[in-house]
């Protein structure tokens, strides 16, 4: 009999029919009543299935009684509650490492597209706007001061890449490191001491709009944020707010508070450009981070150690 697995949200054909061989598969997002199906399945579902996005909903998790494993397709597990999972005895497990490269790639190139203005570029020439004018200048990427908040895998990747232009690079993290950057002790002293403001940090109830008014007017107007963390790190009305009225230069995203939903008067700033929680979203990393959430799901249904626990 193959185990009961109920899969919360879409992934790459591959992976689901990977999953579909091993497994039943119960698919959350395309019922019509979900209420009717856990009235009559939710007992027998035995693992589930997510993105990091969206981890598991409590009210959901509290009709699967028989759960014991959440896989999460995915490093960030800040919508899994793990105090609720070590109580009731599953297992959560994610997909670290395999992605880190890509989330720091992406970081560094959003750093560049909104600091050299490579996507107000494109537009400037695809909607015939040259003839009539220039752009204007952009700001300088080499040697420019950038901080990190949060120096774990992904943060300390991206550190690595930012050495290549010469960058002065300092970051604030729980503890002070072994690295050749500067250590600040808050996002505060660490806006106060650069430039560009890159968010590599888990999202905790400690982190929860870590990144506040305060701290976005010590960035300053010539300075930018860059989120490639989660949405909820940052005080999103705080840096509409700071980028409405000039006190924060500028701001490269790619998650949101609250997504898909993207706050309206972000959409045409022309010094903001926008992703759609796509860090990891490449062929290769996804094809990595596929095999990782199926080793996990092998792994404990083999009664063996899960190669990428959390709980
Ligand atoms: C994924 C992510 O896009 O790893 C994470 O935590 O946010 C991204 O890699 C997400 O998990 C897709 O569901």
């Amino acid at each position: 009999m193959k185990p009961d697995i109920l899969q919360l949200c879409p992934f790459m054909p591959t992976l689901e029919a990977a999953l579909a061989e091993r497994f039943t598969l119960h698919r959350w997002f395309e019922m019509a009543d979900g209420e009717a199906f856990l009235a009559s399945h939710g007992a027998a579902i035995r693992g589930v299935v997510t993105g990091g996005h969206l981890g598991l909903p409590p009210e959901l998790g509290a009709r699967l009684p028989g759960l014991e494993i959440v896989a999460i397709n995915g490093v960030g597990y800040d919508k899994v509650d793990l105090t609720v999972a070590k109580a009731r005895g599953y297992r959560v497990a994610n997909t670290p490492d395999v992605l880190t490269e890509d989330v720091a790639d992406l970081a560094i190139g959003l750093s560049i597209s909104l600091l050299r203005q490579i996507v107000r570029g494109h537009d400037h020439v695809r909607t015939g706007q040259w003839p009539s004018g220039d752009l204007g200048l952009g700001r300088k990427v080499s040697r420019r001061r950038f901080g990190i908040f949060g120096l774990g895998r992904i943060g300390r990747a991206i550190a690595r890449r930012l050495e290549a232009f010469d960058c002065p690079i300092s970051y604030a993290s729980r503890t002070r490191q072994d690295v050749p950057y500067t250590f600040h002790d808050t996002p505060l002293a660490l806006a106060s001491h650069c430039d560009a403001l890159i968010v590599a940090a888990a999202a905790t109830p400690d982190t929860r709009h870590i990144i506040d008014a305060p701290v976005l007017a010590a960035l300053g107007a010539n300075g930018v944020l860059v989120n490639v963390a989660r949405g909820s790190l940052v005080d999103e009305a705080a840096l509409v707010a700071a980028l409405v009225s000039g006190q924060l230069g500028g701001a490269a995203l790619d998650v949101f508070e609250d997504e898909p939903r993207v706050p309206r008067a972000l959409w045409d700033m022309p010094n903001v450009v926008l992703t759609p929680h796509m860090a990891s979203a490449t062929h290769e990393t996804r094809a990595d981070m596929a095999r990782l959430l199926l080793a996990n799901l092998d792994a404990h249904f083999s009664g063996q150690p899960l190669p990428a626990a959390v709980v």
